[in-house]
């Protein structure tokens, strides 16, 4: 795969998390750290293009039907070598973005061998038959799992060769441990929803929102399988609504211990 180096070099003229980059503390005009690249496909063809892949969408629509769109929250995620900032609390998707039912997968795709020690991806295998657990604190959405009765003991490793994906449920509770290998740890991650799974928090557009009106044009224009539906199905399922955010929403800045367990 072709890095999309020109998108990572306007990092260098960026000094704080923005909608585009998330940046690790250590990041500097000279040397850029990047924890995240926020709604890729937006930015790069290439990215766009991978997202309508007929290889994964042909997979996606295995798993969740027939007609999918994907939603505007696709991501690459980067775990520099030896880095503590990288950890990704345990968390389910559902918290973020509610629909009217779950038939929501998300994939995620290898870009470097993905492995216990660059902190490869974790999953509680059966947490996507539920409960959603809480992600609040104080009153606000923290982006991580703050129940106390949740128990990540029989969390297992993802371990996927670059170019492997694994996908999962909308509900699966995962996470990441932090890289502290000297190979940094890329990944990218998109999400596919069937299309009569309706967004509780509108249609996200281009722009990056994760909360958007519902705009016909911007479901279809997301819709890569399929026909879209004006008919959403219910299904009776514990859903949050993410508001209000804990200032400074990112999944990263949450972990510290005072939040949850995090994934090791
Ligand atoms: O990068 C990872 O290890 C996990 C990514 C993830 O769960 C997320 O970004 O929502």
């Amino acid at each position: 795969m072709i890095w999309p180096i020109s998108v990572c070099y306007r990092s260098r003229s960026v000094e704080r998390t923005n909608n585009l980059f998330v940046l690790d503390a250590l990041h500097t005009p000279d040397e850029p750290v990047l924890l995240r690249l926020r709604c890729i496909s937006n930015h790069s063809k290439l990215f766009h293009d991978t997202i309508c892949h007929p290889k994964l969408v042909e997979i996606a629509s295995e798993l969740i039907g027939p007609s999918i769109r994907y939603i505007n929250q696709d991501k690459v995620n980067m775990k520099p070598p030896q880095s503590e900032s990288s950890v990704v609390t345990w968390h389910q998707d559902w918290a973020f973005f509610p629909h009217t039912n779950d038939s929501l997968v998300t994939v995620c795709i290898a870009i470097d061998d993905s492995t216990r020690e660059n902190g490869c991806l974790q999953v509680v295998p059966g947490s996507h038959k539920g409960p959603l657990y809480s992600h609040f604190k104080d009153g606000a959405f923290v982006s991580a799992i703050t129940d106390p009765a949740f128990d990540p003991s029989t969390a297992v490793h993802v371990e996927v060769t670059a170019g492997g994906a694994s996908f999962h449920h909308v509900l699966t509770v995962h996470g990441s441990a932090p890289n502290l290998s000297r190979h940094s740890r890329r990944m990218l991650c998109f999400n596919y929803s069937s299309t009569d799974a309706w967004p509780l928090l509108g249609v996200a557009g281009h722009e990056f929102t994760s909360h958007g009106p519902v705009d016909w044009e911007r479901y279809c224009s997301t819709a890569v399988k399929g026909k879209a539906s004006v008919f959403p199905r219910m299904k009776a399922l514990p859903v949050c609504i993410p508001i209000p955010l804990d200032s400074g929403f990112d999944i990263y800045q949450h972990a510290k211990p005072s939040v949850v367990n995090q994934p090791q």
